[in-house]
């Protein structure tokens, strides 16, 4: 079977671009491991910049997203006992974020799909990719009743996470990849209990980082972190509670922390990835496969969209014979991925305990969070990246 574009992966990069490239007339046939229910309701991002949000409106994804999604105008940084405000829309001249769950965008995207006679295949094993010096690379895979399939492909998308197979097939001598991993990891939980708080509260504390977000008025997300070899079982209900607690405790003030049924826990690794350059002839990676950041500047997400909305008219002129798009599609996408990769560094290494450090870290990143509350040109800055950078219009 021919298609033009063979995409690995069914999250949000690969999901989209599929639906970007049926917007300009171009098909598609996603490809997917996991089952439908598992990707529709793995617990990940919270946190969309407006320039993805346009992106998903330009789409047509975003009508749950109007309805349902929450927008922010900034957030709370905690440490010494004080909290304080960072009003992104006053210092960026009314640029907010919004709070809509990664498991609803899949969602949102794979019932549009499949409603438009989108191809998703789910649940499918041994995906291969081949020929990628050619004009015509192929994408084998099998499905769940045993069929074996192969798409002869004019390009192939590889948007198949961090662990995927797309990156694996990029010759080693061609990909340089630059890593960092954190000492540290984030426990996250779900419950059952509406937010204690309007904001996002970023938690500095002698005892490690704890964030406090939300997913909607009902249902909070919140994370701990803890050692990076910490195991689920360690952290029973209760003493998830009690340090969540005591980590944003604010003496004095009232505030309290509601408590309530937690319904997802699960721990994540911290690191930084980018893997350059981000194609290899007609292979094309996108999103986590290509590059991964830890989540405390909630950057992830809204990489894998910006990197599509580039990649998907690039697609199409590549197939109607301009290339141009195409060749700077890594360049491109690389500039953003680094901006957002120092912005992720930047707010981990403030925020972080870092095991066996000295008194002088914690000093200095008390004094850094100090000039972030006090400076307007210090907050802007941090406004500005938090709230993301502009996204190609459609
Ligand atoms: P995904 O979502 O990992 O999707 C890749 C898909 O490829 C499938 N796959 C294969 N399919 C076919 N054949 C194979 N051989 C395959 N191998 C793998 C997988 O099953 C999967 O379905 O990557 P994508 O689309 O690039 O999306 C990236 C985002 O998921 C990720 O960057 C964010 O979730 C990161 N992230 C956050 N990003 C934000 O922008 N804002 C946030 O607030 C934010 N918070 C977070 C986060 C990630 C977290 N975790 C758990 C990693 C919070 C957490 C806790
Ligand atoms: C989330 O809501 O899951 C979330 C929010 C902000 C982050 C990371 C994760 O920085």
């Amino acid at each position: 079977m021919r298609v033009p574009v063979g995409i690995v992966g069914a999250g949000p990069a690969g999901l989209l671009l599929s639906q970007l490239l049926a917007l300009r007339g171009v098909e598609s046939v996603v490809v997917e491991i996991r089952s439908r229910a598992y990707c529709e309701a793995r617990q990940r991002a919270g946190v969309l910049e407006d320039g993805s949000v346009r992106l998903l409106r330009q789409a047509d994804v975003a009508t749950r997203l109007d309805q349902l999604g929450l927008e922010h105008g900034g957030i709370y940084l905690q440490f010494g006992g004080e909290r304080h405000h960072i009003d992104f829309r006053e210092l960026t001249g009314g640029r907010s974020v919004t709070v809509y769950a990664q498991t609803e965008v899949v969602k949102d995207l794979i019932r549009q799909r499949l409603a438009q006679g989108g191809v998703v295949e789910f649940e499918v094993t041994d995906t291969e990719i081949d020929h990628l010096d050619t004009d015509q690379p192929v994408l084998r895979y099998t499905r769940p009743d045993g069929t074996r399939c192969e798409l002869a492909c004019d390009a192939i998308a590889g948007c198949d996470g961090f662990h995927g197979i797309s990156r694996q097939r990029i010759p080693a001598g061609l990909l340089s990849t630059t890593e960092r991993g954190y000492p540290y990891a984030w426990l996250g939980i779900l419950a059952d209990v509406p937010p204690s708080t309007d904001e996002l509260i970023y938690a500095h504390h002698q005892r490690g980082f704890a964030l406090h977000s939300l997913r909607s008025p009902a249902l909070s997300r919140l994370y701990l972190q803890v050692d990076p070899d910490e195991s689920v079982g360690n952290w029973p209900d209760e003493r998830i509670w009690d340090e969540l607690a005591h980590r944003f405790e604010l003496p004095g003030s009232g505030w309290t922390l509601r408590q309530g049924p937690i319904l997802d826990k699960s721990i994540t690794p911290m690191r930084s990835f980018v893997a350059a350059p981000m194609r290899y002839g007609r292979l094309f990676l996108a999103g986590d496969a290509a590059h991964i950041v830890p989540p405390t500047g909630a950057k992830g997400l809204n990489l894998a969209i910006a990197d599509v909305a580039v990649l998907a008219p690039a697609l199409d002129y590549l197939l109607r014979g301009k290339p141009e798009l195409a060749d700077a599609y890594s360049a491109t996408c690389l500039d953003r991925v680094w901006r957002s990769t120092h912005f992720s560094w930047w707010m981990t290494t403030m925020l972080h305990r870092t095991p066996g450090a000295d008194d002088l870290e914690a000093q200095l990143q008390l004094a850094q969070l100090r000039y972030v509350v006090s400076s307007r040109a210090a907050a802007t800055s941090l406004a500005e990246n938090y709230t993301g950078y502009p996204i190609l219009d459609l």
